[in-house]
């Protein structure tokens, strides 16, 4: 078959899917400088060791291992999830990132799904692709990074002119020849967005961020929130009211300032700026599973998500809070039971101190033990 030009492609997917923000289309080629880079990283033990990523794994991923017997060329292309919705002001309101608010990984895979359909029927050929978002096995920000579509920023996600850094990637592999302009068009760039900006850097809550791009993920709050960890008291400290995610290191950043609320406001998988402290307490397997479907809340372990919650509201020190974080003092699992005896000590009434005292006697678990001792 003929070898088709980018832009034909580019043309092809502009004039029948609308709302990809940008689109552009790479070869299959192995980014070994970014897979040394991850490497390091692991190395270094920034990266958890539930994430199972070793150095062979990562080789193959940045070579598109499960790939590259046929594909040829990916199609890359992001969404800008910017709306003009605001945080609730409501601390109560447990805050969800606003990557989360919608299912913006899915909305952009079905998309690319529909630009690959497009492009067989209009060009007349049968094309073999794989449409993702959000997928580990991909080395997608570096792919992204050396499309040219946008740049790696400080904060080790990537920049846009246009969108900041509100926004998702996805790619389709295809089987597609592309006649690509470029003899290296995967040449590293030169060009850097952040010069000697560092703000990310200082407003990290932990400071996850250990130097400029390298993030030391067991330390971020996004990963924290991910995961039923038991993160020190003076991550809590820091906690502020989250249910899901964090994204202090993009929300500061200069090119998310001022920007055109542009995203569209869909329905995949919609939960919205937050959800009530208390209701995440006192909600049913039920009322989770239709509040959180198709989103990525939905995906983690609920305890995960309730351990959120009980530190929100530990943090808050929200004293009408106290009935309902009781019951979680003689929960089945340890972390939960740990960050509840934290929180019921930070609230501090003679109640809690009163069911504390009656926990310890009973508490068999150490961790847990030394999370009530401070307020005994
Ligand atoms: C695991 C993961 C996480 C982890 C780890 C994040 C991290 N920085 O590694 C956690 C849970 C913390 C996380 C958080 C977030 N994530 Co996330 N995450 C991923 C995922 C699935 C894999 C990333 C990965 O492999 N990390 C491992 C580390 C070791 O590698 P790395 O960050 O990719 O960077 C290494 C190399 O690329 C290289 N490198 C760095 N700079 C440069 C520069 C050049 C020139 C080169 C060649 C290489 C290079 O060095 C790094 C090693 O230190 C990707 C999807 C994907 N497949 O890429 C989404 C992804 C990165 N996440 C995304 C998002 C939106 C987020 C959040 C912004 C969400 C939020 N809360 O708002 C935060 C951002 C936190 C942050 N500052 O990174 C988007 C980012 C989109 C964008 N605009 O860049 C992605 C791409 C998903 C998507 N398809 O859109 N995420």
């Amino acid at each position: 078959m003929k070898k088709i030009k980018p832009d034909i492609i580019k043309d092809i997917i502009g004039s029948n899917i609308e709302g990809i923000d940008a689109v552009t289309v790479v070869p299959v080629i192995p980014l070994g400088d970014a897979a040394r880079k991850v490497i390091e990283s692991i190395e270094k033990g920034f990266v958890p060791e539930s994430y199972h990523w070793t150095r062979e794994k990562t080789e193959h991923a940045y070579r598109y291992k499960n790939y590259s017997a046929w594909a040829r060329s990916v199609i890359v292309a992001a969404i800008s999830y910017y709306t003009d919705e605001k945080y609730p002001k409501d601390q109560l309101t447990g805050r969800i990132a606003r990557f989360t608010w919608r299912n913006n990984y899915r909305y952009l895979s079905l998309k690319l799904e529909k630009a690959v359909k497009a492009l067989g029927k209009t060009l007349g050929v049968k094309i073999k692709s794989k449409s993702l978002s959000n997928y580990t096995s991909l080395p997608e920000k570096a792919l992204f990074n050396y499309s040219g579509i946008a740049r790696f920023g400080k904060n080790s996600v990537l920049l846009n002119r246009d969108m900041g850094s509100y926004f998702v990637i996805g790619e389709a592999l295809t089987d597609l020849e592309v006649e690509f302009d470029r003899i290296d068009p995967l040449k590293p760039p030169d060009f850097s967005p952040c010069g000697e900006c560092e703000r990310c850097l200082r407003a990290c809550p932990t400071g996850a961020i250990v130097q400029a791009g390298e993030i030391d993920i067991k330390r971020c709050f996004q990963y924290i929130s991910e995961n039923l960890i038991l993160m020190p008291v003076s991550y809590r400290e820091k906690w502020g009211n989250r249910l899901y995610g964090c994204s202090e290191c993009i929300d500061v950043c200069p090119f998310n300032h001022n920007l055109d609320p542009r995203a569209p406001k869909h329905n995949t998988g919609y939960v919205g700026q937050g959800v009530n402290l208390i209701e995440i307490l006192k909600m049913g397997a039920e009322q989770w599973e239709r509040l959180f479907h198709e989103n990525q809340v939905g995906i983690r372990d609920k305890n995960a998500i309730l351990k959120n919650a009980i530190t929100s509201l530990g943090y808050l020190g929200y004293r009408k809070s106290l009935k309902y974080l009781l019951s979680f003092l003689e929960h089945e699992n340890k972390i939960i039971r740990a960050y509840t005896a934290w929180a019921i000590g930070k609230i501090n009434t003679k109640t809690g101190k009163k069911r504390l005292i009656s926990r310890y006697k009973d508490e068999t678990v150490d961790s847990v033990r030394t999370e009530i001792e401070p307020f005994l």
